[in-house]
């Protein structure tokens, strides 16, 4: 998308494609008012006021009656794109989408690439880049969480965190400049001790919104929860309880389970990636023991572990592949037919439904405390952020390393721009074409 095209008037149905019984169709631009005049009988839109909606018809290509439509006007710079901008409702035909397109074409705008909207959102500086990027995800969350993180995101949480940093490290910017214009008297303005502190503060609040974006990842893309245990325990048992399907095949053989499989659940606020794995035993069976590396690698990027537990059968198994902050969880399973609770865990039976409710509640409470740590804590949900941070900590830790070894101020001060060049990309203060072209072309048209 060139530069230069931002300039003129876009258009483009904003809702999803195909029959609605309504559409809208969103004009933005410096002539969007004229534009949609151009085909509107009823009350002049040129003399509109902003904020407010009319009643009128459309007309097509040939100057014909379309289609009886509201119009709300938007006017610069209070609107989405900042920008004078036009809403059509109208009825949600296909014809009628389409037509009405071709008529304003005619009059002068142009189609919409994708995610144009809200790249002259970014542009006119109504939303920064975090907030844009937040846009889609918000159009794409699929979970009360993911669309409260992406709401705080839209309203600038990441922007002010980052803000704040910046403020932080341009403060400390200044007094090491200062050090600098009279390096030649070799005059220590900022005790060394102060920056390396202030320093420090800065580095571990980056390492913390780093950290924190394994939980929004997770609270986006559903927190992957793996199923794991000897084979014939009930895995694929239990998959299919919690889903409420018959998504895996349930043998008595075992090592019926060769491949992994995924299915997304969603409990309470939260969404779940449940992934069945081939039972974990020795075998001299090429493909069963590929399937079980397979369960190995699912079990190394798992944030909750089931270990489901044939209690008739029972031998302890070696899980010490495990993340760290995974929370494992005994699945004592078949409680159908063991009724001893002998055994430490979770008595439940896939079979007949026992204890899957509290199962559930219990993965849900989880989810909750692995995912909030707080009503304001920012969350890093975005892999390009946290690609960002991660140079940012980087450098901030070279900073903190020169500052505790005595490096001259100049070279200090290299560093720190880097610290601020990286966290500014977050929210693209600065930024190249290339990236915004990457972040607005994942947008659909007409957002
Ligand atoms: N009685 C009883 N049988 C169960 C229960 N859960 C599973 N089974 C039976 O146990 C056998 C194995 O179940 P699966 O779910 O295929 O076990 P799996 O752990 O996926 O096994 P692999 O894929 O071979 O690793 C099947 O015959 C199931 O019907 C249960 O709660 N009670
Ligand atoms: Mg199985």
């Amino acid at each position: 998308m060139e530069i230069s095209s931002m300039n003129d008037t876009i258009c483009a149905v904003s809702t999803p494609a195909g029959v609605g019984g309504i559409a809208v169709v969103r004009v933005s631009g410096p002539e969007a008012i004229e534009v949609c005049n151009s085909i509107w009988r009823g009350k002049s839109l040129l003399e509109t006021p902003g904020n407010i909606a009319r009643v009128g018809s459309l007309l097509d290509t040939s100057g014909e009656a379309l289609d009886e439509a509201v119009a709300l006007v938007f006017r610069a710079p209070r609107s989405f794109t900042g920008e004078d901008t036009v809403e059509l409702s109208v009825h949600g035909s296909r014809w009628i989408q389409r037509e009405t397109i071709a008529s304003l074409v005619k009059h002068g705008a142009r189609i919409a690439e994708p995610g144009e909207f809200t790249r002259r959102a970014f542009a006119s500086g109504r939303l920064d880049l975090a907030q844009a990027e937040a846009v889609a995800d918000m159009i794409a969350a699929s979970s009360r969480a993911s669309a409260r993180v992406a709401l705080n995101q839209m309203r600038g949480s990441i922007s002010d965190k980052l803000d704040e940093l910046r403020k932080k490290l341009v403060n400390l910017a200044s007094l090491l400049e200062l050090e600098l214009d009279f390096g030649e008297e070799d005059v220590e303005f900022a005790s060394r001790e102060k920056l390396a502190e202030a320093t420090g503060e800065i580095t571990e609040e980056i390492r913390r919104l780093l950290t924190s974006f394994r939980s929004g990842a997770a609270i986006k893309d559903g927190i992957p929860v793996a199923i794991v245990g000897a084979t014939n325990a009930g895995k694929s048992s239990l998959l299919n309880a919690l889903t409420d399907d018959d998504r895996a095949i349930v043998s008595d053989i075992h090592g019926t389970t060769r491949d992994t499989i995924e299915e997304t659940l969603e409990i309470g606020d939260y969404l779940f990636r449940l992934i069945d794995t081939a039972g974990l035993r020795e075998t001299s069976d090429k493909i069963e023991q590929m399937g079980i590396e397979r369960s190995r690698m699912a079990m190394s990027r798992a944030q909750i572990v089931l270990y489901v537990i044939d209690p008739t059968n029972f031998t302890e198994l070696d899980l010490s592949a495990l993340p760290q902050d995974a929370d494992v969880l005994r699945i004592i399973n078949k409680s159908d037919i063991y009724h001893d609770h002998a055994i430490d865990g979770i008595h439940i039976s896939a079979k007949t439904g026992e204890g899957i409710e509290s199962l559930r509640s219990i993965l849900a409470d989880i989810a909750a405390r692995k995912t909030n740590e707080g009503e304001d804590t920012v969350l890093i949900t975005n892999a390009r952020h946290a690609a960002a941070l991660e140079a940012a900590l980087g450098s901030a830790e070279t900073l903190l390393n020169g500052l505790q070894t005595a490096l001259p101020s100049d070279l200090l001060a290299q560093d720190l721009r880097e610290t601020l060049h990286h966290l500014s990309t977050i929210t693209g203060k600065i930024t190249t074409g290339e990236i915004l072209n990457n972040i607005f072309q994942n947008f659909c048209i007409g957002k």
